[in-house]
């Protein structure tokens, strides 16, 4: 009866199952995953096909899920090169935004999906929250792919917009709240200045970064929020 989260995936179907293994993952626990499952790796539609068969698996969108979804809809419906003459400026810049990072291996799995397996996809990508809130063992959570931009105390999480929680990472020095933690991922943490081991869940400041550069070469990482142990495949 255990909380996890995981983020940025990025595609790595071997090494997210191998996670589930490393923390035993069981039906009686949660796993929360903090986005971009997708992009990079090949593989990130599979994870998403296995996430969305575990009731237990709570999915967070993550700045790839989002841009994945201003394309896919269109790509769902015009898989041909030609059809893309009629895309309007708009639509290009995106897909292209998307392709600069990463999109193009999610686009092939796609496209080698079935109508109804695609329908599945994305109606379970519209599903993913950009938030949650969480109380654990005591312990106060907020789950956010990126962070919190535009931050006040007092703000409500529901006035947050996409591109403030999917885009930015926070500060890692600053303590946004004294009495919860800031769950991200998005920002690896070997890219986190300060003396600390890049391939080891960042705890600092009530922050939790949780992204180990899957995408980049890097591991992935875990924590279990009722103890805060945190995992690494390396
Ligand atoms: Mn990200």
């Amino acid at each position: 009866m255990s909380v996890y989260c995981m983020s940025d995936i990025h595609g790595h179907l071997e090494e997210y199952l191998q996670m589930l293994k490393r923390i035993r993952f069981c039906d009686a626990d949660t796993l929360y995953v903090l986005g971009d499952v997708l992009d990079r790796g090949a593989d990130g539609i599979r994870v998403l096909q296995d996430m969305m068969y575990r009731p237990n698996v709570i999915p967070l969108i993550g700045n790839h899920e989002y841009m994945a979804l201003h394309c896919l809809r269109d790509l769902s419906l015009e898989v041909t090169e030609e059809s893309l003459a009629g895309w309007d400026a708009e639509r290009m810049r995106a897909l292209m935004d998307w392709q600069s990072v990463g999109g193009d291996a999610t686009i092939r799995a796609f496209r080698a999906l079935s109508p109804d397996e695609r329908e599945d996809v994305l109606s379970y990508l519209e599903e993913f929250s950009l938030y949650e809130t969480l109380q654990v063992s005591g312990r106060k959570f907020i789950l956010v792919h990126a962070g919190l931009s535009g931050f006040a105390p007092d703000r409500p999480l529901d006035t947050y917009t996409p591109y403030e929680t999917l885009f930015d990472p926070p500060d890692y020095e600053r303590v946004y709240f004294p009495d919860i933690f800031l769950v991200t991922g998005h920002l690896p943490v070997f890219a986190i200045p300060g003396e600390h081991p890049g391939d080891r869940v960042l705890i600092r400041n009530n922050h939790i970064c949780l992204d180990l550069g899957m995408g980049f070469g890097g591991t992935l990482g875990a924590v279990r929020l009722d103890d805060l142990e945190t995992f690494s495949l390396t």
